[in-house]
Parts: structure tokens; C-alpha cells; sequence
């Protein structure tokens, strides 16, 4: 297999060369063999009751109709509801066990754990988002109230999140017209899942409608508060520089990678590995320290926060253990390839898991404590130090390729970013907008996905669009893809367009800003609705030049995002596949009805450039409507206009 043609990644190339050699097989390997099911992968299999499996079918004289009677709407409408689900699931899922540590440090029970409350000022907002008054009160006595408020968001059985109310007034009027105000995250998992057991809803707008309501209470209920509280107890991310690529991985260090989705145990990792104790250990058994990186969104969580290294995205899980210098592989939850619980058995690499929701057979499993997460994290390296040693020579191949990044753009920091410390604002970001500098924003998150060209889709779409100007937002492992090409520098203003570049460089960031990892995709809704908020860009988010896309998705968690966004007024485009072409009822309601009804849709296209393009005609489209679609003029300021300013 030609392997240029599975990746533009020039270290994941270098590793395919070996990965020929040993046999080994990978993700792209299996993806060659097994090709997807037709029937499947345009959503027209149901496998929801033991009458089936029914395959549908969209050729003239094929099956029409399930067992039950359920037709193709029916059933592409249920699956999508299901991903959903699945995905709202795993976001929230996650931001409930943040909530567990926050509760242990509000309650005091934190002591040693090495937990701590380090962002007060967000502690704050967020507790007066939910009512309480905060005032003269410590940090400890707000927690306290707090915690059990955010619990209650995911058990709540009436009423609305909390958090809606930081959409702009008249998307909350909208959602709530369209009875879907999410009234608790549980409930409205719970919902699809009955609605789509067989024979209840069989109404593929109804389903869809309700599926708009789960993933609302992802986006503006168990993501936000994921993202809200680690900022909390991990601090909110200011822009810092980091490195990215397998190259990151150090021949002369023990090597741990931290990969999955959630941060208690890394953040305790980045203590651990820098402990002078746990580094002499490491000198004696010959390393010249400990090198922590990460893999997937972990890596993003402590990249944002830290500077740690990223070994890389999704499809790089596997060539990590192929490089035969990581000493352990510790994992949470989500994006975990059972894979590697066979590939470490060909190197010296250990595979922990740490979740007690996420075990692999075979696999050593170190039980994570918050209570005791800081002696875990010591654990976990201490087995790494020993496994340094254990390394096979002959098996070593370790791309040189790393690349300098900068990341950490929390939504509060573009706001500080572009308005100042003194006045922080959007008011430059929509300024800048209305003046034709930048013609808009886009959102580029997801997965990478071995059914596409690995990091090409992404970063081909994303060169296209700051070329014309349109300044991305990233989260992800579409961020990594972007940051390994070099386009999360300044320096990659020069592929910008010239307005882009202009404001880039008086700012000094770079045309590409990585705001985090999946469940910070919620950031990007703060900050649409802190720029309908700022002014001069309509009333709601779906007024705004903004469009939103996944390039190479493949995770369920990627349609819950999608959908929430679409929810939120974003036209939103998804690449590799979509996963109910087979439907032309279910086409015509995310493609073009859900438009008048949430005034967001769904597009489906895998060409980087025409998915570029998609979006941008859809940006002008929105500029048009708002009157401001020609490029103003370039005014330069003489001292009259300069003091006419000043009065
Ligand atoms: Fe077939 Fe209907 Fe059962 Fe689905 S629910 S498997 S369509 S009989
Ligand atoms: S890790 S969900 S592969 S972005 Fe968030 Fe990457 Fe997609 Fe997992």
C-alpha cells in the first residue's frame, strides 16, 4: 500500500514504512480490508428488536420497510438519535465525574488528593449563572453551594439547564417555542432511547426534534459544565506555546503517553512527572528525565493548560506504541483503540486503563482515586521508569517531525486577546467583521478518520479558508492536524488572506486558534454568543457569518456536537461520510428543513476545497443579510480624526 495516500503526516508516514515491515497492523490496514456496510453506513439497518435485523434498501424493487412496518425515515431518523445520544452520553458522562472531584474539593474531602479550586473568578460566574449571590463569601463556602446545583443539571426532570440562558435572548425564545429547552441532560438521553426502541416515535421529524433537544443538553448542558468546572479546578487556558508530532518523543527519557478525554488523572500526571523524586528515580535507571505527552483530547486538556507535548490525534494512537520508545500508555475514556492491547504485546510499551467504565481484556488496570490521585499518577511513572529499560533497540524508529504551536484560546482569552486587559471584548473581532477584514468564523473540530486521507481533508479545508479570510477556531483532533502543519503560529498569517493577516499580525496570534478538546466545543458557543452580544451582528447566532464543519469525524460524540450546533442556528458541514445518505426524507429535513426551523442545517461534503466553499458562500450569505457584505474601505486616521476620536 502506497502509504502517502493514507496520510499527509510525515512521521506517520516514516512509521507506515516500519509498520510494512513488522506486519503490524493499524487502523489504516483494517480500514483497506474491511470496507463499510452499505446498508449501515446510509443508516437503513435496524437492529432495534430481535424481528431483525432489517436492511432496507434504496434500489427500485428493494426492501422499503422493516418487519414493523418502520420505513426508511423511520429508521436512518432512530439511528441518528442514537449517535446523538451516544455521544451526549459520553460528553456529559464525563463532565459528571469532573462535578464528582469538584464536589470532593468543595466539601473538603479534597485534602491531599492534590485537587484545588485555582479559578476563582470562573467559580464565581458560574455560581451567579446559577443564582447564588457570592458575595463575601470564600471560595470553599461557594463551592460548597454550587456542587450540588450542578449535580442536580444532569438528574433535573422538569424545568430548563441553567446554562441556556446564557444563549442570546432570542435563541432562547426560539428553543423554547420548539419545546426543545433541555430539562435535564439524563432525561433527554433517556428520551431518545425510548423514543427509538420499537414502536414508539415514528415520526422522523419528531425523533430529529427530540435529538435537537439531547444535544442541546450536550452543548449547553454537559459539555459547558465539563469545560466550565475543569477550568474551575484546572484553570481556564491562556495562550502558551507548546510542540506537537511524534517527534515530541524523546529517545533519552521515559516516555508516558496520556490518551482519552478526561483530565483528573493527567493533570495529576503533569505534577508527578515533574516531581524532582520521581526524576532522580528516572536518572537512575538511566533516562535523562520523564517526558509526558498525550494523544487525542487528554493531550489537548494539559496542552491547553501546561504546554505538554501532543504526540498526536486520533490516528496516531498506534504509531505512538510503533515508535517502541513509549514506556506506558495510560488511558481514560473514549477514542481508545482496542488495538493497542495487541500491539503493546510487540513492544515494551505497558497499556493501563484507568476507568472503571473503560477496560480492555488484557490489559493491566490501575484503578483511578480522585482521593488518592496524585500517588496513582506516581504509581503509573514509576512503572514507566522501570519499563525503561525493557526497550528493544532493533524495534526503535522515531520520526524527527515536531512543530512549534500556540494554543490556549479560551473564549475569555479572545476576548482579552483582541479587547484588551482594561476592556475586554469582542468589540474588535465584530468590528473587524463588520469592516470586511475578516469575512467570518469557522468552526473546524472533529476526529481524523482512516476512511479519508488522515490530516489532508482538515488541513487542505482549513488553508482554504483563511486564505479567504476566514479567521478558524479549532478543538480536537482536527486542532492537532492543523497544529502539525504549522498553522496554529503566527507565522502562519502568511497563508492567510490579507485582511486575516493584518489583524493576526497587529494581535499577534496566529489565523488558526485552538480553543481545546471536544467538550470545550461549548467554548465556541460562549463565544458566538458573546459576539451576538457585542453588537452589529444581528440577534442571534444564526444572524452571524459563521459556519461550523468536521472534516474527518468518525465518533458518535461528533454527530452530538454537530446537531447541538445546528440546533444552536450553525450551518454546520461533515466530511468522510454522513450516516444517513440512504434517507432522501431525512436529507431533505437535516439539509433544508431544520433551516426554517432552527435556522441551522446540516451539509454533507468530502471535498476539502467545496466544503471550504460551502461555508464561505454561506458566510456571505450571512454578510449579505446583514448589510455588510462589501469590504469597507481602508480609512488611515490624520491627527484631526485621530482627536475627533479621543472626545
Ligand atoms: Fe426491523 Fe422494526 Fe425491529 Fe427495526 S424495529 S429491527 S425495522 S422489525
Ligand atoms: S479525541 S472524539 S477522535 S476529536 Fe476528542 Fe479526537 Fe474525535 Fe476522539
Amino acid at each position: 500500500m502506497d502509504q502517502r495516500e493514507f496520510s499527509s503526516c510525515k512521521a506517520c508516514n516514516e512509521i507506515f514504512a516500519l509498520v510494512e515491515q513488522d506486519k503490524n497492523l493499524t487502523a489504516f490496514h483494517r480500514a483497506e480490508d474491511l470496507k463499510p456496510c452499505p446498508f449501515g453506513s446510509q443508516g437503513l439497518c435496524c437492529k432495534n428488536c430481535a424481528m431483525g435485523p432489517c436492511r432496507l434498501s434504496t434500489k427500485e424493487g428493494g426492501t422499503k420497510r422493516g418487519v414493523c412496518g418502520a420505513t426508511a425515515a423511520t429508521i436512518a431518523a432512530r439511528n441518528f438519535a442514537r449517535m446523538i445520544a451516544a455521544g451526549a452520553a459520553s460528553h456529559s458522562d464525563h463532565g459528571r465525574d469532573i462535578i464528582k472531584t469538584f464536589s470532593m474539593v468543595a466539601s473538603g474531602e479534597a485534602e491531599g488528593s492534590g485537587y484545588e479550586i485555582k479559578d476563582v473568578n470562573k467559580l464565581i460566574a458560574v455560581a451567579q449563572d446559577f443564582g447564588l449571590s457570592t458575595e463575601g463569601k470564600s471560595s470553599q463556602d461557594i463551592a460548597k453551594e454550587l456542587a450540588p446545583l450542578l449535580v442536580a443539571e444532569f438528574g433535573q426532570q422538569e424545568g430548563e439547564l441553567r446554562f441556556i440562558r446564557r444563549a442570546p435572548e432570542k435563541r432562547q425564545a426560539l428553543w423554547r417555542e420548539l419545546g426543545v429547552v433541555p430539562r435535564g441532560v439524563d432525561r433527554e438521553v433517556v428520551e431518545i432511547m425510548h423514543r427509538t426502541h420499537m414502536g414508539v416515535d415514528q415520526d422522523a421529524e419528531n425523533i430529529l426534534m427530540h435529538g435537537t433537544r439531547a444535544a442541546l443538553a450536550d452543548g449547553w448542558g454537559g459539555s459547558m459544565l465539563a469545560t466550565e468546572v475543569q477550568d474551575i479546578l484546572f484553570g481556564t487556558p491562556i495562550p502558551l506555546r507548546g510542540k506537537v508530532n511524534l517527534g515530541v518523543l524523546r529517545k533519552d527519557q521515559v516516555n508516558i503517553i496520556v490518551h482519552g478525554h478526561d483530565p483528573l488523572l493527567s493533570e495529576m500526571l503533569v505534577v508527578a512527572a515533574q516531581d524532582p523524586e520521581m526524576i532522580s528515580q528516572a536518572r537512575a535507571k538511566g533516562a535523562s528525565g520523564i517526558n509526558l505527552a498525550g494523544i487525542c483530547c487528554t493531550a489537548n486538556e494539559i496542552l491547553l493548560r501546561h504546554g505538554i507535548p501532543v504526540a498526536g490525534n486520533f490516528l496516531q494512537q498506534e504509531m505512538a506504541i510503533l515508535t517502541g520508545v513509549v514506556e506506558i500508555m495510560v488511558v481514560d475514556v473514549q477514542c481508545v483503540m482496542q488495538s493497542l492491547a495487541d500491539l503493546v504485546q510487540c513492544y515494551h510499551t505497558e497499556l493501563i486503563t484507568t476507568s472503571e467504565k473503560a477496560k480492555i481484556p488484557g490489559v493491566v488496570h490501575i484503578q483511578f482515586d480522585e482521593h488518592h490521585a496524585l500517588d496513582i499518577a506516581k504509581k503509573i511513572i514509576s512503572r514507566g521508569i522501570e519499563n525503561f529499560g525493557k526497550r528493544n533497540p532493533n524495534k526503535i524508529i522515531l520520526p524527527k517531525e515536531e512543530m512549534d504551536l500556540v494554543a490556549g484560546f479560551s473564549h475569555e482569552t479572545i476576548n482579552y486577546m483582541l479587547g484588551g486587559t482594561f476592556r475586554a471584548s469582542y468589540r474588535p473581532l465584530n468590528d473587524n467583521i463588520i469592516n470586511g477584514r475578516i469575512l467570518g468564523v469557522a468552526g473546524v473540530v472533529g476526529c481524523s478518520n482512516p476512511r479519508v486521507k488522515h490530516d489532508h481533508v482538515t488541513t487542505t479545508l482549513v488553508k482554504e479558508l483563511i486564505k479567504n479570510n476566514v479567521l478558524v477556531v479549532q478543538t480536537g483532533c482536527a486542532a492537532i492536524a492543523c497544529a502539525k502543519e504549522g498553522l496554529l503560529t503566527p507565522e502562519a498569517a502568511s497563508l492567510a488572506g490579507d485582511g486575516l493577516a493584518e489583524v493576526c499580525e497587529a494581535v499577534g496570534m496566529p489565523p488558526v486558534l485552538h480553543c481545546g478538546s471536544c467538550v470545550d466545543n461549548s467554548r465556541l458557543l460562549i463565544a458566538a454568543t458573546a459576539m451576538v452580544k457585542e453588537g452589529g451582528l444581528g440577534d442571534d447566532i444564526s444572524d452571524l457569518p459563521l459556519a461550523g464543519c468536521a472534516p474527518e469525524w468518525m465518533s458518535e460524540k461528533a454527530i452530538a456536537i454537530g446537531q447541538y450546533f445546528v440546533g444552536s442556528g450553525v450551518f454546520t458541514v461533515f466530511g468522510a461520510t454522513f450516516p444517513i445518505m440512504g434517507c432522501e426524507e431525512v436529507k431533505e429535513l437535516l439539509f433544508n428543513k431544520f433551516e426554517k426551523i432552527t435556522k441551522g442545517k446540516w451539509a454533507f461534503e468530502p471535498d476539502p476545497i467545496k466544503m471550504a466553499h460551502l461555508m464561505i458562500d454561506h458566510i456571505k450569505a450571512k454578510r449579505a443579510a446583514l448589510g455588510i457584505e462589501k469590504k469597507q474601505e481602508r480609512i488611515l486616521y490624520d491627527m484631526a480624526m485621530r482627536r475627533a476620536l479621543e472626545v
